[in-house]
């Protein structure tokens, strides 16, 4: 079983379809280990997002996402970290393959809905900052 961190971002949250997206994981198999709703400071951001540190759009994700409600979870199932990528589809929503969650709920790249981790070490990494810190 492996463990990933997923986060479902303030514009589904807003939008009242966090019971959708949830159910779109369980339905594929995997399961919610942990889950909590979290208005996470800069600081929290600024570390789970410190690869992107230098990108031109580093400043406004942290700000989309700082002190607004969001739905943080650890997801366990057998190859959890590349089937929920699989699941959320890809950044932009307009490259999203049909039937991902991005393809049917992100308005932009920007605000694309969910964040999944990227490999295992981010996974770790990224549990112990939402869960563990
Ligand atoms: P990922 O969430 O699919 O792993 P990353 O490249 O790691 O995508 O980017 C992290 C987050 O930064 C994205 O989910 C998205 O919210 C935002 N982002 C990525 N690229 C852009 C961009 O070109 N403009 C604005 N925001 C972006
Ligand atoms: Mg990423």
């Amino acid at each position: 079983m492996e463990r990933t961190l997923v986060l479902i971002k303030p514009d589904a949250v807003k939008r009242n379809i966090i019971g959708k997206i949830i159910d779109i994981y369980e339905e594929n198999g995997l399961y919610i280990e942990n889950l909590k709703m979290i208005s996470p400071t800069r600081r929290i951001l600024e570390n789970h997002y410190d690869e992107h540190r230098e990108k031109p759009f580093f400043e406004e994700l942290i700000d989309s996402l700082s002190d607004k409600i969001l739905v943080a979870m650890i997801i366990k199932g057998d190859e959890a970290i590349s089937r929920v990528r699989k699941i959320n589809g890809a950044t932009d929503p307009v490259k999203a393959e049909e039937g991902t969650i991005r393809n049917l709920y992100a308005k932009s790249i920007r605000h694309n809905t969910v964040h999944g981790s990227s490999d295992l070490e981010s996974a770790e990494r990224e549990i112990r900052i939402w869960f563990e810190d």
